[in-house]
């Protein structure tokens, strides 16, 4: 399966057409494959990219400095170490869990309630681009305390930094847009942090300008990096997720009904979505020194690119791993280790959104699901995903019974 033995390539448009229907050759045949026009591995097997994650002596997160600091101005969460990542994770946590993911839940409803409302009379919606995409906009400019009059702008500058950071090549052409869009965002972020400093409030962007490390706080620079940090995380998986969760369950009509009865399903249907079909497919990291992985020797100084998707079917580690089922774990495990899925990641860098990405899609599809009544296809609507690295629905129009009394808000 390797290039040189077959002709695959993950860079082939059949890769990229279908990826999952890859993943057991590669697993069973090229566990480690090695691509050389991007002189990159891909791995997999669940037990190299558990090991990948886990391993952090031997595989660092020094491929971030390339695929990520140019857009983020500055370093971001993941690519940190030691105390100053333990620090600035921490500050990074506290903004997403607790008293603050409390408040966030409320912006997360009032922004679908809004978002969702013109669309319930007409009885059909694009809930990728119609919702999903502006709903993650909206609900992470109002975390980080962003003006959402600049929604529009933030989003395009946004768009074109999170194509710089889920690329696997880029014309110089695209990479000078990237970097354009990387500049502008910082430009507006700048003066905005300085107005943070001196009247902070309860917002990220407050909380970020006023924490301090060793009794520092941090600089324009980093907090920025951090902002563009939050903003690509919160915002890329999310719509992908949405779409992800209600194409499966409408694959799956009768765990639709199961959910519909008993909406305590939910969180185990969108912990089911994100080890079937996970939104971020890659996870870069560089290797320390020579290793051997599934018989293959890597080199020190290696990119090695753990491939989320293929691990989350490995048989090793999933009984039945291509079937869809929210009951393989039970609802009270499902968003615990015992889940298992590497959507998240795994390791130090495990992913600090977790309870915040978990609320704002359960959220969303427990006041979506009772409104869209019937929800189906549109007629002639043609499925199609995008992306390597991350990837979801390009679109996806569903019909439902129209509804005409509007959404209820609670306060
Ligand atoms: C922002 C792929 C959107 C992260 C990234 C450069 C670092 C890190 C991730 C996720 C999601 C992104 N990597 N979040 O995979 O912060």
């Amino acid at each position: 399966m390797s290039r040189t033995e077959s002709g695959f390539s993950v860079l082939s448009d059949d890769f990229a057409a279908a990826p999952y229907r890859y993943f057991a050759g590669l697993r069973e045949r090229a566990p480690v494959h090695y691509e050389p026009a991007i002189d990159s591995y891909f791995l997999s097997r669940y037990q190299d990219v558990k090991r990948v994650l886990t391993d952090h002596e031997t595989f660092s997160t020094e491929t971030l400095q390339v695929r990520a600091e140019p857009v983020m101005r500055g370093p971001v969460l993941a690519q940190m170490t030691g105390a100053e990542h333990t620090a600035k994770r921490r500050i990074v946590v506290r903004g997403f869990t607790g008293q603050a993911l409390q408040e966030q839940m409320r912006a997360i409803h009032v922004n679908a309630a809004g978002l969702i409302g013109p669309f319930l009379p007409r009885g059909r919606v694009d809930l990728v681009n119609d919702f999903g995409k502006p709903l993650a906009v909206h609900v992470t400019l109002d975390v980080l305390g962003l003006d959402k009059k600049d929604w529009q702008q933030v989003a395009a500058w946004h768009s074109g930094i999170a194509e710089f950071i889920t690329s696997i090549t880029l014309t110089p052409e695209r990479r000078r847009h990237c970097l354009d869009c990387a500049e502008r965002m910082e430009a507006y972020l700048v003066p905005i942090i300085e107005q943070r400093r001196r009247h902070p409030g309860e917002d990220l962007v407050s909380k970020l300008c006023t924490a301090e490390v060793d009794g520092i706080a941090m600089s324009n620079r980093d907090v920025t990096a951090l902002i563009i940090n939050v903003m690509a995380a919160a915002t890329e998986p999310a719509d992908k997720t949405l779409a992800l969760l209600f194409k499966h369950l409408i694959d799956n009509t009768e765990q639709m009904a199961q959910v519909r009865r008993d909406p305590s399903l939910l969180s185990a249907a969108i912990a089911e979505t994100l080890r079937y079909t996970p939104p971020v497919q890659l996870i870069p990291r560089r290797s320390e020194k020579d290793v051997v992985l599934a018989g293959t020797t890597v080199p020190a100084g290696a990119t090695v690119f753990c491939m989320i998707g293929a691990a989350n079917r490995d048989p090793d580690a999933f009984a039945a791993p291509d079937t869809f089922d929210i009951h393989r774990l039970g609802t009270a495990r499902s968003f615990t280790a015992a889940a298992q899925h590497l959507a998240f990641g795994t390791g130090l860098h495990q992913c600090v959104g977790t309870a915040f990405a978990r609320a704002e899609i359960e959220i969303v599809a427990a006041m979506l699901i009772p409104l869209l009544d019937q929800v189906r296809y549109s007629p002639g609507f043609r499925y199609r995903e995008t992306g390597l690295y991350t990837r979801g629905p390009a679109s996806l129009s569903l019909d439902f019974t129209p509804v005409h009394d509007g959404v209820p808000v609670p306060d």
